[in-house]
């Protein structure tokens, strides 16, 4: 079970947080932040980070759930007009087996277009 000792706060997006590594933020607000994904799976490819730290979605305060869900819909709405995108895809990834590579609760927000695959 997954609680909230097992966060690390080495991890990138603590560092992206603390201001110590440089993201491309598109959205900022007293307890959620949304910046660009390095590795875009699509063009326009966001990452949703909660400030307060949460290993993931085992782990998170239901507040900061609520509050998160709430920045994903307004980064979905913009992604899908700035990219004039057919759909939106959000996933969210919690732990190694369900392919988590960085320990900090996010929210993936890509824009789709018919017909264009994700990059792996
Ligand atoms: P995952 O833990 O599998 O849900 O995905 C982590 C995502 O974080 C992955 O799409 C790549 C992205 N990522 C990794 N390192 C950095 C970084 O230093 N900056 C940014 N902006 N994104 C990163």
């Amino acid at each position: 079970m997954t609680s909230p000792a097992d966060y690390d706060d080495n991890n990138i997006f603590a560092k992206i947080l603390r201001g110590e590594i440089p993201s491309h933020r598109i959205y900022e607000d007293a307890h959620t932040v949304a910046f660009m994904d390095v590795m875009p799976q699509a063009p326009g490819h966001v990452l949703v980070v909660p400030k307060a730290p949460s290993r993931n979605i085992l782990d998170a305060d239901p507040a900061t759930l609520a509050h998160a869900i709430t920045v994903v819909q307004k980064v979905a709405q913009a992604v899908q007009e700035v990219f004039d995108a057919d759909g939106v895809f959000i996933a969210q990834f919690n732990e190694p087996a369900a392919g988590q590579t960085v320990f900090h609760l996010h929210f993936h927000v890509i824009p789709r277009h018919e017909g264009l695959a994700l990059k792996p």
